[in-house]
């Protein structure tokens, strides 16, 4: 969608991009990793083909590509196909880098973005290893590998929060259970199958916008975390991720957080620092109870991917989000600089520099450069290559990604190789509910903040009908989902009727729902960015369909952008750190305020 190209990463449209990003970097001694779920198979393929390009053999090739999807559709969002098709892309990269690829891991099984989207230690831990244990034994069950060529290629990725003791005992959990799940479940020769290697990642949630210099010490403790609970590599997070895109300057702190702890502090000298220590190693057999609790829960609905398709992973990590919301809004948990100790007027850390993404020229850059590459190809070859894959994704045949390295050697782009699949597998739709009562239960019911906010909801309802409504919507192709979802959630709990629109909407879909729902409110949810394009072309949307309803946003909006967003008709912008209760009655006010004033309602 216009609005988002360039703006949460990298743009990879075809093999020339991946040309470009690894200009002058030696892919046959460089390890890459990529972050690739969805668009797996064709951004993998591009990378495979601009190494051979660049005289490297894909035998030679180290690295990760995460190619975890089972977490998509609960947690990131990013997937395409529905989980039948998607599996058989896993097994087809799994198949494939075994055959061709010997020194690639073909799939990191994620908890970070479990974590990221609420989940707490035990829910990570237990997801994150039934994940695992789903992929092995899909790809075991293939006939074509035992447990001894697969269980050793895979890796985990763990978020790391500020629960200190907790993250180290979470690691050291994770290594015992991986070992018993593997030895009892498919009773491996080589010891390396019962192994679990672990990147981390310091927590990008627990950043906040507030006192953002805050960040480098919360990122320095996380990292900490990491390193003692015997991580094998790790990423630090930049100090303005709740802001925007990292700078050259908060990346470089970033990385010399690591630096500094892995040169000067001595920290990773000893393996496994807080073993034998009482609290830690009960903390660790709790953690280990606790997830095979769950984890056997799982196996018996028949594993991770029947326990998916049931909703039931998404929802307790969905309850588990609202619950910590409602700690951090009741300031139960303390947020230094956000729900306690904030700065005296005036007094505030100064405003770091914003990595600012002029989009439109991206976007303008990436459609030359796609004409370029259709100008320059061979119809037929394209032609031929778009066809195979789609024969091998109906009959069942073929290896998905030998095909798609064939396609992008024919240089058709990643929208036509996910194109030819999605012909007929078709496009997944999540559904979404609003997370029970889980954010009010937490608070307390009976809470003054929560009563005061009830009752303007009912003087509302008196005055005008009908309770406030409000439409919570996401567009573009911004997946982050758990903003959306604490406010769907507390918002009906206080009384609001709330619709919660569909990810990955466009404005003009928007602006028609909020006017078959005849919603007060439509409150944007943008946390990647778009915010900027997006919601003024919802505003004109709105108008030109004939909706008076009122615009709020809330997410990572950079201050920057408030002065735009407000001239093109936004009411309000709540950022990172908004309190909930708060913010519905502001809503509330402004709602009460535009009704009084004019004579439809
Ligand atoms: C959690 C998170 C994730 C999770 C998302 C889980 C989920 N299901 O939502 C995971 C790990 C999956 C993820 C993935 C990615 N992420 Co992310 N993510 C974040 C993070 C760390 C926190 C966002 C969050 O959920 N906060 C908690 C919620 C409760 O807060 P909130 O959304 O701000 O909402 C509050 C207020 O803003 C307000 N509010 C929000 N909406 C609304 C609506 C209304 C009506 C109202 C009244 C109020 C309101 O009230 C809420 C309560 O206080 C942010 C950085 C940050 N610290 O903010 C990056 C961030 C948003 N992610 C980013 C990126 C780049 C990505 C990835 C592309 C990374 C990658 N290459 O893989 C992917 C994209 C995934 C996708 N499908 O789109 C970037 C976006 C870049 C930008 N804006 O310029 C950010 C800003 C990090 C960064 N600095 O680079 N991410």
């Amino acid at each position: 969608m216009t609005g988002d190209v360039g703006m949460a990463g990298v743009a990879i449209d075809s093999v020339l991009d991946m040309h470009e990003l690894f200009d002058g970097i030696p892919l046959d001694k460089v390890s890459v990793s990529m972050t690739m779920n969805g668009a797996v198979l064709p951004v993998l393929a591009m990378y495979i083909v601009a190494a051979e390009e660049q005289g490297v053999d894909q035998s030679k090739l180290s690295g990760t590509i995460q190619n975890d999807i089972l977490k998509e559709f609960m947690v990131r969002n990013t997937f395409i196909y529905p989980p039948a098709a998607s599996m058989r892309v896993v097994a087809d990269i799994m198949t494939y880098t075994a055959r061709n690829m010997p020194k690639y891991n073909s799939i990191s099984v994620s908890g970070y973005h479990m974590q990221e989207a609420g989940a707490d230690a035990k829910l990570e831990l237990a997801f994150t290893l039934a994940d695992g244990l789903e992929y092995v034994r899909s790809a075991v069950s293939t006939g074509a590998f035992t447990v001894d060529d697969i269980a050793p290629r895979i890796s985990f990725f763990w978020g790391i929060s500020m629960n200190f003791y907790m993250e180290i005992a979470k690691m050291r959990a994770a290594r015992t259970l991986w070992a018993k799940l593997i030895k009892e479940n498919f009773n491996p020769s080589n010891p390396r199958s019962m192994m679990l290697r672990t990147h981390c990642q310091t927590s990008g949630w627990s950043l906040t916008a507030q006192e953002p210099y805050n960040n480098v010490i919360r990122t320095t403790v996380e990292a900490m975390a990491a390193v003692m609970g015997g991580t094998q590599s790790l990423h630090t997070n930049s100090f303005d991720e709740a802001i925007g895109l990292p700078t050259d300057f908060s990346a470089s702190l970033a990385r010399n957080t690591q630096l500094i702890l892995a040169h000067e502090s001595g920290l990773g000298a000893t393996v496994d620092p807080w073993a034998g220590s009482y609290m830690m190693e009960s903390l660790t057999q709790q953690l280990v109870d606790g997830a095979l609790e769950i984890i056997n829960e799982v196996e018996s609905m028949g594993g991770m991917a029947s326990a998916v398709a049931s909703g039931m992973p998404k929802q307790r990590i969905e309850e588990c989000a609202a619950r910590k919301q409602a700690r951090i809004d009741a300031a139960t948990d303390v947020i230094v600089g956000v729900n306690k100790y904030q700065p005296k007027p005036g007094a505030e850390q100064p405003t770091p520099e914003l990595r600012v993404i002029d989009n439109t020229s991206v976007r303008e850059a990436q459609v030359a450069k796609l004409n370029r590459l259709k100008a320059e190809r061979s119809p037929d070859a394209t032609h031929a290559a778009l066809r195979a894959l789609e024969i091998a994704a109906t009959s069942g045949e073929g290896n998905l990604l030998g095909l798609a390295v064939d396609a992008a050697r024919a240089r058709c782009t990643v929208g036509e190789i996910s194109e030819a699949l999605e012909r007929p597998w078709g496009r997944y739709v999540p559904s979404f509910s609003t997370g029970g009562g889980a954010y009010l239960d937490e608070y307390g019911q009976h809470a003054d903040e929560i009563e005061q906010t009830v009752a303007q909801a009912v003087d509302f309802e008196k005055q005008f009908g009908r309770r406030p409504r409000i439409l919570v919507a996401k567009m573009g192709q911004d997946g982050h989902d758990r903003g959306a979802n604490v406010i769907a959630s507390a918002f009906a709990s206080f009384g609001y009727d709330v619709d919660v629109g569909p990810l990955f909407a466009t404005p003009a879909e928007v602006a028609l729902q909020a006017l078959d729902a005849d919603v007060h409110v439509v409150g944007v949810s943008s946390q990647a960015a778009g915010h900027r394009t997006l919601i003024p072309q919802l505003i004109r949307e709105l108008q030109e369909q004939g909706s008076s309803a009122m615009v709020v946003a809330g997410g990572v909006i950079p201050q920057e952008d408030y002065s735009q967003l407000y001239e093109s008709g936004v009411k309000q912008i709540f950022g990172p750190g908004t309190q909930i209760p708060g913010a519905a009655r502001t809503i509330i006010s402004d709602l009460t305020e535009e009704l009084s004033n004019s004579s439809s309602f």
